[in-house]
């Protein structure tokens, strides 16, 4: 197997399905606290007639399971131990940016959040792991949506910088890599969550979801992610010359396999991929706003303009690696309504795929579609790739045994894995395996325990109730193998 020295082999997960302690230490609530599953469109704010703003209305009937999450908030010591025993030499986790600055644009940082995540990545440190760190995964500060409607608001970007200043600042020496915007790309699908945008001139439409926003918001918000992703690499860079940025998008859009031979098809396989992916991964690896979204725009009755300076900028700071998350690949042909979840885009049922992961959520399983988006980014953006999420969620209990076999997440890996292999010895540029979820968390799109993607499994239960207390699958051995041996066990 061909994985060159120093590949990052590890796991990867985000501060608001793993930490729990969602008011504690001065933090704020984030956009995922209001919901329970970000593919719902009913978050917990309501409009207030008397202040005319949106405030925070949490439903009493939902269980909120991220705010207490598997309280990693209080045990990363011991998980971060139980990540080190399968060999990882990294580890992805993000910052929740309202531990920093709770409502998102105070003046001054909140001390209480710098120092947990400089004992939580010293602890990484310490055990061997180099962390890397998503910035925004998830978590824009829900006041900065109710307050200033997100990302639309060119003000965001003034608070975006000054809390990526304090991490750049903060961090330095402790962490090397950090991702900007998890899925970004996924604006368009969950413009409340992976958008942080929220239409707040024109609001309380009792015949829309209170989340709903103008395409023009969204535009603009796709604007500024843009100059932000530019400012943030500048500033990555000038404060901390050793550390590198890259973005992290949702690549399973890349995979997006035209029905047939039918030329038409083509095109749309290939607009598939644009209007999903290379959108945002254009600007950030190659500098340039693409010339195909003009069309794209127009359809859409949106007016979006970026000033020569913004150009300029995007230009010249494009990111130093590309990392995404890969669950699946799907099919297209012309007319066909794409849909999308957390796994990706949603098209055709593709019948010569073999696996489909056990019901309920029964995503595709695409092992080699994974090496087809690794060549696929590598000719397009000649970038280090960082594979940064890829698993799969099972529903599971523990056996009479304490433990629980896990077979087909053992061979879902493994041949995921073969084919990173593939696409380094086809001349791919891979830089590490992250493989999403090695602790049980709650799951991003449904907001459930029920749905594992652990390696260790953490004792809480849909309804709320859980010891909390962690338990080895075996799926656990069989990663540590892999490791250990560098991926030469899978030949
Ligand atoms: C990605 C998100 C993750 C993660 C994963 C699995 O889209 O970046 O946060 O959770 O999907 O999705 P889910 O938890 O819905 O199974």
């Amino acid at each position: 197997m061909a994985f060159p020295e120093g590949f990052l082999w590890g796991g990867a997960i985000a501060a608001n399905q793993y930490e729990g302690a969602w008011l504690e230490d001065g933090k704020q609530p984030n956009v995922t606290d209001v919901l329970v599953g970000i593919m719902n469109r009913d978050p917990g704010i309501a409009w207030n007639e008397e202040t005319g703003k949106y405030e925070l209305k949490l439903n009493p009937n939902k269980a909120y399971l991220s705010h207490t999450a598997v309280d990693g908030y209080h045990r990363y010591r011991e998980d971060l131990k139980l990540m080190a025993g399968m060999g990882f030499n990294s580890f992805r986790t993000s910052i929740a940016w309202g531990r920093i600055y709770p409502n998102g644009d105070e003046e001054e940082p909140n001390q209480a959040g710098i120092d947990f995540y400089k004992d939580m990545f010293s602890c990484m440190r310490e055990l061997g792991m180099e962390p890397v760190i998503t910035l925004s995964h998830y978590e824009t500060p829900l006041h900065l949506l109710t307050e200033y409607g997100g990302w639309s608001n060119p003000k965001l970007i003034e608070f975006w910088r000054r809390y990526v200043t304090t991490c750049f600042t903060e961090f330095k020496g402790l962490v090397k890599y950090y991702l900007t915007f998890n899925e970004v790309n996924a604006l368009f699908r969950m413009p409340f969550v992976a958008g942080g945008v929220l239409t707040i001139d024109n609001p309380a439409d009792p015949t829309k979801p209170v989340d709903s926003t103008t395409l023009q918001d969204q535009w603009d918000a796709y604007h500024n992610f843009l100059v932000a992703n530019a400012q943030t690499v500048k500033l990555g860079h000038e404060l901390d010359p050793d550390c590198k940025v890259g973005c992290m998008l949702t690549c399973s859009g890349v995979a997006t396999y035209p029905n047939n031979c039918n030329p038409v098809n083509i095109r749309v396989a290939m607009e598939a991929q644009r209007n999903n992916v290379f959108y945002f991964g254009d600007p950030f690896c190659l500098g340039i706003v693409p010339t195909y979204l003009k069309k794209r725009w127009r359809e859409d009755g949106v007016k979006v303009e970026f000033t020569d300076e913004e150009l300029e900028l995007i230009k010249k700071y494009t990111v130093d690696f590309f990392s995404f998350s890969y669950y699946r690949s799907t099919v297209v042909e012309a007319g066909v309504n794409l849909g999308g979840d957390t796994s990706g885009l949603t098209g055709i049922e593709n019948p010569y795929l073999v696996d489909k992961a056990p019901e309920p959520w029964k995503w595709p399983v695409d092992p080699d579609g994974l090496r087809y988006t690794l060549n696929v980014l590598y000719d397009r953006y000649h970038l280090p790739l960082l594979i940064v999420e890829n698993g799969v969620g099972l529903d599971e209990n523990l056996d009479e045994n304490g433990t629980i076999q896990d077979d087909f997440r053992v061979h879902y890996i493994e041949e995921h894995i073969k084919n990173v292999a593939a696409a380094i010895d086809d001349g791919v540029d891979c830089r590490g395996y992250l493989y999403w979820g090695p602790i049980d968390v709650v799951s991003a799109g449904t907001g459930e325990m029920k749905k594992r993607y652990g390696f260790v499994y953490v004792d809480r239960f849909n309804d709320g109730h859980g010891t909390l207390e962690r338990a080895i699958k075996q799926s656990y051995y069989r990663y540590k193998e892999i490791i250990e041996s560098n991926g030469a066990c899978l030949e």
